[in-house]
Order: C-alpha cells, then sequence, then structure tokens
C-alpha cells in the first residue's frame, strides 16, 4: 500500500455522486425499506445483545490525542423540589465523542481537502461539520447484522495485533459460518483483541498495535455494498498502518472515497458466544448515533437482536 495504490482505489470505490449531488448518508442509504423489513425477520427468540463498551472513567482511552476517559459528575444530588419529600438526582458527562464504542461520521476523515461526495474541509470549523456530520444518520441505523468471527475461524482467542485481514480470510469466515454479508448489512468483524484491554487491562496493548482489516478489503466492501463496517479495535483497520507512510488508508478511502461508515471498539463477546452456540450469525442490528448537532461521531450502545 503506497499513496500512488491508495489514489489507484480511490476513484474504484467512489461513491461521490451515487446518491446525488448533497448526499452526506453514504452506504446507509443502501439500507431501504426491503433491508430493514428483512432484517426484522432475523428476529426469533427476542434475544438482544449489548456491543456498547461502559463509559466511564475505566474505559480504554490513554489520554492522547485530545481523547479522555469520560468524566461523570453529578449536578444534583438529593435535589429538592418544594417541602415535600420529593428528590431528584442529575448528572454531566464529559467526554470525547470518539472514547469508546462509536460511529465515525463521514466528516472524520479525508484528504486533498475533500470530504466525502467532494464537500470542501474548510466546513469543518470549530463549530463542527457542516457537511457529513453524525446527526445526518439520525433516522439511525437499522439493518441486518452479520457477524464474522476471524478469530473463531482461525481457532485463535485472539487475532494477534499487526496482522492485516484479507478478503479470502471474510469470505473464509462466510463459508464456515454458512452467512453471506450483502447490500445494505451492518459487518461486524471480530478479532478477539478487545480482551486485551477487558479481560488483560491492558490499554496500551489494546490501543497502540491492532489487528484489523486490511486495504485489500476496501475494494471488497465495495463489491459487497455493506452499509457500515463495525469490529472490536480502535480503529477497524490493521496497526501499525501496511504501508508506514500512508496512515488510516482504510479510513480515508472508506469514509472519504466510499462514504462507509465505520464502527470501533465494539465488544462482541456474548454475541459471538451466542452464534457459536447456535450456529446462527445474523440478527436485526440498530446502533442510533445521538443527533450532535456537527458532530464528527457518536458513542453507541449498538444492539444486537436475535
Ligand atoms: C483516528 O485514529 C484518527 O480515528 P479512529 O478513532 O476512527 O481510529
Amino acid at each position: 500500500m503506497t499513496v500512488d495504490v491508495l489514489r489507484t482505489l480511490a476513484p474504484r470505490v467512489s461513491n461521490w455522486g451515487r446518491w446525488g449531488p448533497e448526499d452526506e448518508r453514504g452506504t446507509i442509504n443502501f439500507i431501504t425499506r426491503d433491508v430493514v423489513r428483512r432484517a426484522a425477520g432475523c428476529v426469533k427468540r427476542g434475544d438482544v445483545f449489548s456491543l456498547g463498551l461502559a463509559l466511564g472513567a475505566d474505559g480504554p482511552q490513554l489520554g492522547t490525542h485530545g481523547r479522555m476517559n469520560p468524566i461523570h459528575l453529578m449536578s444534583a444530588l438529593d435535589g429538592r423540589v418544594g417541602e415535600g419529600d420529593f428528590r431528584y438526582s442529575d448528572d454531566i458527562i464529559v467526554m470525547p465523542l470518539q472514547c469508546a464504542t462509536q460511529w465515525d461520521s463521514l466528516a472524520h476523515a479525508y484528504y486533498d481537502g475533500r470530504l466525502y461526495n467532494g464537500f470542501p474541509a474548510t466546513t469543518i470549523t470549530a463549530r463542527g461539520a457542516a457537511r457529513n456530520a453524525i446527526d445526518q444518520l439520525g433516522a439511525g441505523i437499522v439493518s441486518r447484522g452479520v457477524l464474522l468471527d476471524v478469530a473463531r475461524l482461525w481457532g485463535v482467542d485472539r487475532v494477534a495485533p499487526g496482522v492485516a485481514i484479507k478478503p479470502a480470510d471474510l469470505e473464509a469466515a462466510e463459508r464456515a459460518e454458512g452467512v453471506r454479508a450483502g447490500t445494505g448489512d451492518v459487518l461486524l468483524v471480530r478479532t478477539g483483541h478487545l480482551g486485551v484491554f477487558t479481560v488483560d487491562g491492558d490499554r496500551e496493548g489494546y490501543m497502540r498495535r491492532t489487528p484489523g482489516l486490511g486495504v485489500a478489503c476496501v475494494e471488497w466492501l465495495h463489491a459487497r455494498e455493506v452499509a457500515a463496517v463495525a469490529t472490536d479495535t480502535v480503529a477497524v483497520e490493521v496497526m501499525p498502518w501496511e504501508d508506514p507512510a500512508v496512515p488510516l488508508p482504510l479510513h480515508l478511502l472508506c469514509i472519504r472515497d466510499m462514504g462507509l461508515t465505520l464502527g470501533e471498539m465494539f465488544d462482541l463477546e456474548a454475541l459471538a458466544a451466542d452464534c457459536a452456540r447456535d450456529g446462527v450469525w445474523e440478527f436485526l442490528f440498530t446502533a442510533p448515533p445521538l443527533k450532535v448537532t456537527g458532530g464528527v461521531g457518536s458513542p453507541l450502545n449498538p444492539l444486537a437482536v436475535k
């Protein structure tokens, strides 16, 4: 992967103009009414799985790049209204929108001064993103979810940091699970790497070096027309980058060129265990972002319903 490869791939995976010159939703447009109705049909037992990390001081952030763990404060303790015995509590949270389980908006990564669909990067100011902000997805992300468990495929607890997952690996997981990711699906890829933080308590190990999708997956994701892709890692893509001269290549191609919403730090453990038990790797998936005006990301508590 070099800068030249990135520039060759960009037009091949571009969705600019596909949904019109004003579109700010990108591949979420693949989620049609038919897709939502089909997704609802995945609910068989009524079991619900939370895929979100807890939002608290013990989160995964190291405090670098302005990203800290949430600061949660009580703004009313034993608050009183009137003279009676009625009491209430209120609270405040201060947190980066990117600090835990999250969607990246289509204003999150860009190059050459252009965002997804050609909007100028100058539309992002100190007031937020005037284009491609996360509130554009406010009607929610509801679709069929498909989980591909690469760690399970390879018979390991965790895929090792620095390992780039390839399209052939995703297809091998599909064959092993008897499922196929297609138009409008939300694709979840499990590496098991989350355990470095949740089990080992090793924030540095979790955040700095991760397994993830290699750049070769970008054309595959484009061809499959998935609506969004999320993993249990901090960046979806492999770190260190496949070419140290091209940082965040998957972010640039997926977000800026393809208009593909990326999800990070999803907790896929309980869902994966259940899928392995019943052999069903598809489900109703819902993860509406908070409608943060001008936000370039949103914290989430995604749900999978089987
Ligand atoms: C960056 O590292 C810039 O973003 P993300 O949190 O999406 O990986």
